[in-house]
């Protein structure tokens, strides 16, 4: 039995793993999220609604983007995702968290603004795909509306909605740019980060019909690059750039992560420390532990504080803390360069881990 993974053609996590199977050659089928598979899969042995979910060939579940990819490198052979030098695999790390984390607002916002009728039908075809065309629409406009409601929790409001506009140009602009010169994030081979971008600029923003308009016309090499990272032609293939090199384009894409999420992160941390004292005796974390005003450019909202950022942030400060000397050194500079330094002061107490598929305190 190959391995099975069982997502959607419509899923922004779904895309993220999806491109990376098939950069790692790794064999799988794909098994369409329906409701029978919700129902009788993913429900009794996840535990909640989610994808992507992937069973390995002895029958284990592992969920969670992220954990999917980490299981996968540890048992499949061939090259890495993960850069080995200690800047490179911080930045990639970074871009990981930038994508699943930050680029969701504008993936959520530009589908449900531009894109909705497309993704009510998208959502009733992965559903029930025997059901005649406009049964499937009426559907999933049912199904969809627990991920449109989600949108004020993201803080996308009309009060945001040009300042998210405008920071996600100013990405693609910016990621565009980069491409002229390099295959992929950190060279001709693809790495964590990628992937990380991969969620929110494929499945959304690639993929429905009027974002991906927009992207074709403002950054045809982000377009470009998502066929090829969604779509690999050569398993396997590519280097990293030697000696550690941070390419220049990427500095304005990092420094947008220092300047519009770390604030964000930085008020979560905070957040989560006054849960767990409130909360002393309960070790699963609720999926919303409060609200907090958030700033994009020039625009300020409430929006829901999300504790499972900081244990995609962990994953950064873990790899910060395992450097040590010259290392630890060049990642600092790095960090200071780019206007991240609060990094290195950032701790995630309680520490954060996932336990049966849920978010719990260690
Ligand atoms: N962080 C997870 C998130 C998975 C996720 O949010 N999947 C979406 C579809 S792309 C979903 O099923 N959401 C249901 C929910 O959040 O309740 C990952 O990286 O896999």
């Amino acid at each position: 039995m190959p391995y099975q993974l069982i997502a959607a053609p419509l899923s922004l996590y779904s895309g993220k793993v999806r491109g990376y199977l098939r950069w790692k050659n790794v064999a799988f089928t794909e098994i369409l999220s329906t409701a029978e598979v919700y129902k009788n899969t993913i429900l009794p042995r996840v535990g909640w609604p989610v994808v992507p979910v992937l069973i390995t060939p002895d029958d284990t579940i592992v969920q969670d983007s992220s954990d999917i990819i980490d299981y996968l490198e540890k048992c499949e052979p061939g090259p890495s995702v993960y850069p080995k030098t200690p800047v490179q695999k911080l930045v990639a790390l970074v871009m990981e968290l930038f994508g699943d984390e930050w680029l969701l607002i504008s993936a959520m916002h530009y589908r449900w603004t531009y894109n909705e009728d497309f993704a009510y039908q998208q959502f009733g075809n992965a559903s029930a795909p025997g059901l005649p065309k406009e049964q499937r629409f009426e559907l999933g406009k049912k199904l969809a509306s627990r991920f449109k409601g989600s949108l004020p929790f993201l803080g996308i409001t009309p009060k945001t909605a040009p300042a998210i506009e405008k920071t996600y140009k100013t990405f693609l602009r910016a990621f565009d740019k980069h491409l002229a010169n390099h295959d992929f994030l950190l060279g001709s081979r693809p790495s964590i980060g990628d992937y990380g971008l991969l969620g929110p600029l494929y499945a959304h923003n690639y993929r429905d019909p009027a974002s991906g308009e927009m992207m074709e016309s403002i950054a045809p090499r982000v377009a470009d690059w998502c066929r090829r990272t969604h779509a690999p032609q050569e398993a396997l293939s590519g280097e990293f750039l030697p000696d550690d090199e941070i390419p220049e384009t990427l500095l304005p894409i990092l420094q947008m992560f220092a300047g519009e999420q770390i604030p964000i992160l930085l008020d979560t941390l905070a957040d989560l420390q006054k849960w767990a004292k409130d909360n002393p005796d309960t070790k699963e974390l609720p999926r919303i532990i409060g609200f907090h005003k958030y700033r994009i450019d020039d625009a300020e909202e409430d929006r829901a504080v999300l504790p499972f950022s900081l244990w995609m942030l962990q994953r950064v400060l873990d790899h910060l803390k395992s450097l040590s000397g010259n290392e630890q050194q060049q990642a600092e500079d790095f960090l200071t360069r780019i206007g991240a330094q609060e990094l290195l002061q950032m701790q995630v107490i309680p520490h954060l881990k996932r336990e049966n598929f849920k978010l719990v305190r260690e």
